[in-house]
């Protein structure tokens, strides 16, 4: 039995292993860490189910990536149990797409090093995700430097088309795609050129006490401007009635001269599915009142079914450790065949045993 899976020889002007089907291939990796946001739902969780549906998708739990800033090793564990279940609480399906977690498959962090052979220190220094956050750090890892060549190998390695993301990770698409050409130009064609997918409308959920800044899972538990996935009803409708609005009462989107209310006109576009057209029209004339108390009516609605289901689901840890399995399995045997191209491109022996021993071995390798 072979103990690696050959890629067949590359053909004139195919940039990917022929070893993968024509069908799309869809991946993006959410943070085990932080309570999850109503942002994390815009840019995150919504585009996942929209696009689970249109080829074969991998959500990868980036529990590496938790670990460059100052977290806690007991509620990682937690929390990575906690974005499994919310990931199927808000409807992807462990069947059709494969949820895994990034520690259970090796070939994230083997890939992250080879990567790192053709990835520009000048431009890591250059992501705004890096200055923003080291400012906010007392101890500043040399992963949080780092971090966006791990994501580039987390994308890289399942060949992928098309990356679900919110706005603040655009910078770190572009990343990827820079290092998978150079690798492609150094060692030959090996990876797929992945593209974006942003929200029309949500790409950017802002903070509601703060509309220029981003509502971000890291802000303060206690904080008034994030609406977190599990927030109470009445707390949504607490924080949502004391948004910050911009002068005048017309409900018009307009993000440079009314960033307040452009950021709730978006957050109802994504509660309700309407068109920014569809809600302004609906409250012309009316003030700010109505439309605040019927946004957060609005998020009620769209988080309640939600969390029930959550709770429902984290209730057996059983049942989410062994789809994590069966997640991590069907993980390795997509991305093996990248690192193996890799490997062998960069010019390193392959043992002849195969990299893989005992139980760590994906079935068929
Ligand atoms: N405010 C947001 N609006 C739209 N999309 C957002 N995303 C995050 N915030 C918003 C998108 O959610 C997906 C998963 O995010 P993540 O787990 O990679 O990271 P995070 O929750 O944004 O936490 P971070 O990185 O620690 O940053 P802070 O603390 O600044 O929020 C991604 O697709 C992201 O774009």
């Amino acid at each position: 039995m072979e103990s690696w899976r050959k890629p067949r020889p590359q053909q004139p002007g195919e940039n990917a292993p022929s070893i993968f089907a024509v069908v799309m291939r869809i991946f993006s990796g959410i943070q085990p860490t932080g309570a999850k946001t109503l942002g994390n739902y815009a840019g995150g969780f919504r585009q996942y189910v929209e696009t689970q549906e249109r080829g074969e998708a991998f959500f990868c739990i980036v529990d590496l990536h938790s670990i460059t800033v100052e977290y806690d090793p007991a509620e990682l564990r937690d929390s990575t149990l906690n974005l499994y279940a919310m990931l199927v609480a808000t409807g992807l399906d462990p069947d059709r797409s494969t949820i895994f977690a990034q520690s259970h498959v090796a070939a994230h962090a083997e890939a992250a090093w080879l990567l790192s052979a053709v990835t520009s220190y000048g431009q890591l220094g250059r992501m705004t995700q890096f200055k923003e956050k080291s400012e906010r750090q007392e101890f500043l890892s040399a992963g949080l430097f780092t971090y966006p060549v791990l994501m580039a190998g987390d994308i890289l390695l399942y060949q992928t088309d098309l990356v679900p993301i919110g706005d603040d990770q655009r910078q770190h698409l572009e990343l990827a795609r820079d290092v998978a050409e150079r690798f492609n130009t150094r060692f030959g064609e090996t990876f797929r050129i992945p593209e974006g997918q942003y929200p029309e409308v949500g790409a950017r959920v802002m903070d509601l006490q703060d509309p220029v800044s981003k509502m971000s899972t890291s802000s303060p538990l206690a904080a008034q401007g994030v609406v977190r996935m599990l927030d109470e009803p009445d707390t949504i409708r607490r924080k949502l009635r004391s948004a910050v609005t911009d002068s005048g009462r017309e409900v018009k989107h307009d993000p440079a001269e009314k960033p307040g209310i452009s950021n709730l006109i978006e957050i109802m576009t994504v509660a309700t599915g309407e068109s920014v057209e569809e809600v302004e029209a609906r409250y012309d004339g009316q003030g700010y009142g109505p439309f605040k108390a019927d946004v957060a009516e609005a998020v009620v609605e769209l988080l309640t079914p939600i969390q029930k289901r959550y709770r429902e689901l984290r209730g057996d840890d059983r049942e989410l450790q062994r789809l994590l399995a069966i997640g991590a399995e069907k993980a390795r045997n997509a991305s093996e065949p990248t690192l193996h191209s890799m490997y062998e491109r960069m010019g390193f022996v392959m043992p002849a045993s195969g990299r893989f021993f005992g139980a760590a071995r994906p079935k068929g390798l």
